[in-house]
């Protein structure tokens, strides 16, 4: 036996080590993309078909995700920036010209939503459409009255019922912080005039007195739990948490909000461009954009998708909301140096 053994001890070393080679072989593709925001049986899915890993890491901000792909060494195959964010990308030449004519299912895509993405990518150069949102308040309603939340306004933020509580967050995100202040003036939240942010500095100071943090992730827990009672929320998150939880409830303000479009772009320092194609198409699959779709709970720009969508899922006013709501909305655009002020307003808020 134990002659045996000792035969066979090399046997398994050099099995061993080749298996390890092996794993170490197999091509690596870095995804970045926003927290919750994936079906994650979809990578194990990609990664099986394929034979390659997903080495993915999630971020909870535009300006996050830009810090990082800035300064980290890491380096991403794909992100996925929102469209204000495309266009600073593109502009510091971060950004691979895709060729579409690798993407079999870039057909799948709906074309009027193509068309409203070259306001912030011309000629749909560098970004495939993946999600598109709007952003509320989700509440908890254990908590916050009926007859309070009625008005269904942005102004409940600044109510005096939620004085020295600390029950109320809003997004670590400027633009739709002081996009908000901005809606609620009657401004669209691009106006960054002297009038504009004037205004929209008096509403945040009056909200600041009932805000605990600006923070964009930990709503999803703490609203549910009760730690918050009601916050600023992208409209899939808040979708994500009602589906099991009758407390929660969510709703687009009646001034109007932002409305954004967030896209998968490829960085042109990816060293995978070839399995990183395969995985967009994977994602541009209207079955799989279906099961992504109902997954996150955000409204999907793949239009053979949508027609695939389960009957409650498309008929949910709260992601597909009706057009006269998205007349009262303003798209999230890239306005150059003028965010500075937007930034500027923000930090001076989060210090007060
Ligand atoms: N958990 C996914 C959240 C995606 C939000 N993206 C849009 C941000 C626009 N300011």
């Amino acid at each position: 036996m134990r002659r045996f053994m000792l035969l066979c001890l090399p046997v398994l070393v050099i099995s061993l080590l080749l298996s390890g080679a092996c794993a170490k072989k197999l091509p690596v593709l870095y995804i970045f993309n926003w927290s919750d925001y994936i079906d994650p049986e979809l990578i194990k899915e990609f990664e099986a078909a394929h034979n390659c890993r997903i080495k993915y890491s999630t971020y909870d901000s535009n300006e996050n995700m830009l810090t990082k792909i800035k300064s980290s060494r890491e380096s991403f195959d794909l992100v996925f920036p929102s469209g204000d964010h495309v266009s600073i990308l593109r502009t510091a030449e971060l950004l691979e010209p895709l060729d579409n004519g690798k993407l079999s299912n870039f057909k799948n895509l709906d074309l009027a939503l193509l068309e409203k993405a070259q306001s912030f990518d011309e000629g749909n150069r560098y970004a495939i459409p993946y999600f598109w949102g709007l952003t509320g308040l989700m509440f908890n309603k254990r908590y916050v009255p009926e007859d309070l939340v009625a008005p269904r306004s942005w102004s409940i933020l600044g109510n005096k019922f939620f004085a020295e509580k600390n029950k109320v967050t809003m997004l670590d995100d400027a633009r739709e912080v002081i996009g908000a202040a901005l809606v609620l003036n009657g401004f669209d939240l691009n106006d960054t005039s002297e009038a504009a942010l004037k205004a929209a500095e008096k509403t945040l100071q009056e909200w600041d007195a009932n805000i605990t943090q600006f923070d964009s992730d930990s709503y999803k827990n703490e609203v549910p739990d009760g730690t918050t009672w009601i916050a600023q929320a992208y409209n899939g998150d808040a979708l994500q948490q009602m589906a099991d939880n009758p407390d929660l409830d969510f709703f687009l303000p009646v001034e109007g909000s932002s409305l954004w479009m967030d896209n998968i772009v490829m960085l042109k320092s990816s060293k995978n461009k070839e399995l990183a194609y395969k995985f967009i198409d994977f994602l541009l699959d209207a079955e799989n954009a279906k099961r992504n779709a109902e997954y996150t709970q955000y409204a999907t720009p793949n239009k053979a998708a949508s027609l695939l969508l389960h009957e409650d899922v498309k008929s949910n006013l709260l992601a597909y909301p009706p057009q006269e709501y998205l007349e009262k909305c303003y798209m999230i655009n890239a306005i150059g140096e003028e965010v500075k002020k937007i930034d500027a307003l923000f930090e001076a808020i989060k210090l007060n």
